[in-house]
């Protein structure tokens, strides 16, 4: 039988040619920008924006709970004042710097409120959250209209910097309709380099590069602990990195601590070489009342408050280490003894 010209010869042909094309495109694809260049660029860019856009300062300020529609930027045009009761944002954020992917950024807050609630959350928490973004130019890519709840460790780099800062709301209410309106929550603005944002990948209304601009309210937090083995995520995370996740895999499994339930590969779980004392009560006052009187060592603290048919828990977690080698049991594999 001749294969050369047996159909499926043919067809193997075309899909060989059709795949050197694909290798081709992939080849010719643009580099990814340099992100120390990047970011120089980007912050000028930032920079001019708050140099040019101010905000309704004073009737915002004045809100218990301003919405998102409430707090307008606007265009200082040329040789114009920034009216009364308004204010140039670039007076009024706050001006951070962080690391990230070996780069140092800039990135600016503006806080309308701090947030009434005892809680802030940690980036690997889950986050009830209002939000709009836009880009410079003004143009809106994506807002809610009722608050969402989501895992803040799944957005992006600015979000999770600038969310830990703000408290949740402190009460709400049920309406009729079924809704909910919350009082007290944090609320604010971050401006963000591309950088901590998308980068060189494009999504839906953001092209590759874009400076971001993002208004939220912060309404409620729960705390996460993505393998539940008693470790909070926020625990679990990278010794150089406090934002990476993904970072840390003791005992080099590749599943990062935050997904391993048995982090030293010792072959007992992580929730059974910690120690765990558990508080309940029917009042959480009273409740809290206790935990604070607790005086925690520094292996030790407290997971966050649970409700479970009208009881309230907390638990005192210690992380022992039985031979005072400086490692926890749970990350120590050469340490299994079990703790009852
Ligand atoms: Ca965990
Ligand atoms: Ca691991
Ligand atoms: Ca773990
Ligand atoms: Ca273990």
């Amino acid at each position: 039988m001749n294969y050369k010209y047996s159909p499926i010869f043919i067809f193997l042909l075309i899909l060989s040619v059709f795949s050197c094309e694909e290798d081709q495109e992939t080849i010719i694809s643009t580099p990814e920008n340099d992100r120390t260049e990047q970011q120089v660029i980007d912050n000028d860019s930032l920079v001019v924006y708050l140099n040019t856009h101010y905000y309704n300062s004073s009737e915002v300020n004045a809100m218990m709970n301003p919405s998102l529609q409430d707090l307008i930027f606007i265009e200082l045009l040329d040789g114009e004042v920034v009216p009364s009761d308004h204010s140039l944002l670039i007076d009024n954020v706050e001006i951070k710097t962080t690391s990230h992917m070996d780069v140092e950024y800039l990135y600016y807050v503006l806080k309308i409120k701090q947030g009434d609630g005892e809680m802030s959350p940690e980036f690997t928490d889950d986050i009830k959250v209002n939000y709009w973004g836009a880009l410079t130019d003004g143009s809106v890519f994506d807002q809610t209209t009722t608050p969402i709840v989501n895992d803040l460790s799944t957005f992006i780099p600015g979000w999770h910097r600038v969310l830990p800062d703000f408290n949740v709301s402190d009460s709400f209410v049920s309406n009729i309709d079924g809704s909910v309106s919350y009082s007290g929550y944090g609320m604010g603005a971050m401006f963000i380099p591309s950088g901590l944002g998308y980068f060189s990948t494009y999504q839906d209304g953001i092209p590759t590069y874009s400076n971001l601009i993002f208004k939220f309210e912060l309404m409620q937090t729960e705390s996460n602990d993505h393998d539940s083995d008693n470790i909070p995520s926020y625990m679990e995370v990278s010794d150089s990195n406090e934002y990476d996740l993904y970072g840390l895999d003791t005992d080099n499994d590749t599943a990062p601590n935050f997904l391993d339930t048995d982090d030293d590969g010792d072959g007992t779980i992580t929730a059974d070489e910690i120690m765990i004392e558990v508080y309940s009560d029917t009042s959480l006052e009273a409740l809290k009342f206790t935990l604070s009187e607790i005086v925690l060592l520094s292996n030790q603290f407290i997971s966050s408050i649970s409700s479970n048919s009208g009881t309230f828990n907390a638990d005192v977690v210690t992380l022992v280490d039985s031979n005072n080698n400086g490692i926890p049991n749970y990350l120590d594999s050469t340490e299994s003894d079990t703790i009852e």
